[in-house]
């Protein structure tokens, strides 16, 4: 029988990246799936906290195995800023997020940076992460139009396209998210 998991996300998109690349023995369920239309806090200060919580909120309220993410970018010159404020950046969308950092950014003579996730696995009881970090340069101006956030201004190491630049399958490979992800299936099916 295949075990279920739920998946503690609202982003239709992920979850269908991680069911296609699980496997055959977990199910992956979505809070649509378990009726839960909460508003899942997600108040902490660290991708690690904030994603435990999201995790944990899921595992006490329908004693389910669960997990959940959370991630963002980590710029060097503004001391890891916007981090787990990267949605909420600017108060307004992606547009005004990049905006932002181009301005934030005019004056400094470093522009490296990392995207990274960090997943929080509650499996029978017990708390794993799993992460992932990739590392690059925020650009001058924006670059390519696919992805999300602030893909057209990042630059992965060893490559000369952003992220907006790539397509999916490409990103995924190198990404923060596909990594993370990467390592929480290696994990499930060690424990199969
Ligand atoms: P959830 O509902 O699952 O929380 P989200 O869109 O908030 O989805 P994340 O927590 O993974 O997604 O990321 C927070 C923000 O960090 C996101 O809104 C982007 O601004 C930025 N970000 C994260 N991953 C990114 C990526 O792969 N490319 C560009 N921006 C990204």
């Amino acid at each position: 029988m295949k075990k279920k998991i739920v998946f503690a996300t609202n982003n239709k998109h992920k979850l269908e990246e991680i069911s296609q690349i699980v496997g055959d023995h977990f199910e992956i369920l979505s809070l649509k799936d378990i009726q839960c239309e909460d508003e899942i806090p997600e108040t902490a200060d660290t991708f690690e906290g904030n994603a435990l919580q999201k995790a944990a909120y899921i595992h006490e309220k329908y004693g389910m195995d669960c997990f959940a993410d959370d991630s963002g970018l980590e710029v060097e010159a503004l001391n890891n800023a916007p981090g787990v404020f990267s949605a909420r950046y600017s108060g307004g969308g992606s547009e005004k997020n990049m905006d932002k950092l181009l301005d934030e950014l005019k004056d400094k003579s470093s522009r490296r940076a990392q995207f990274r996730t960090v997943i929080a696995l509650i499996l029978e009881d017990e708390v794993s992460y799993f992460e992932g970090i990739v590392k690059g340069e925020i650009l001058e101006s924006r670059h390519g139009s696919e992805g999300f956030g602030y893909d057209p201004l990042f630059r992965p190491d060893g490559y000369s396209e952003t992220f907006a630049e790539m397509d999916s399958a490409q990103k995924n490979k190198i990404s923060h998210r596909g990594k993370a992800t990467q390592l929480l299936i290696q994990y499930l099916n060690s424990r199969i």
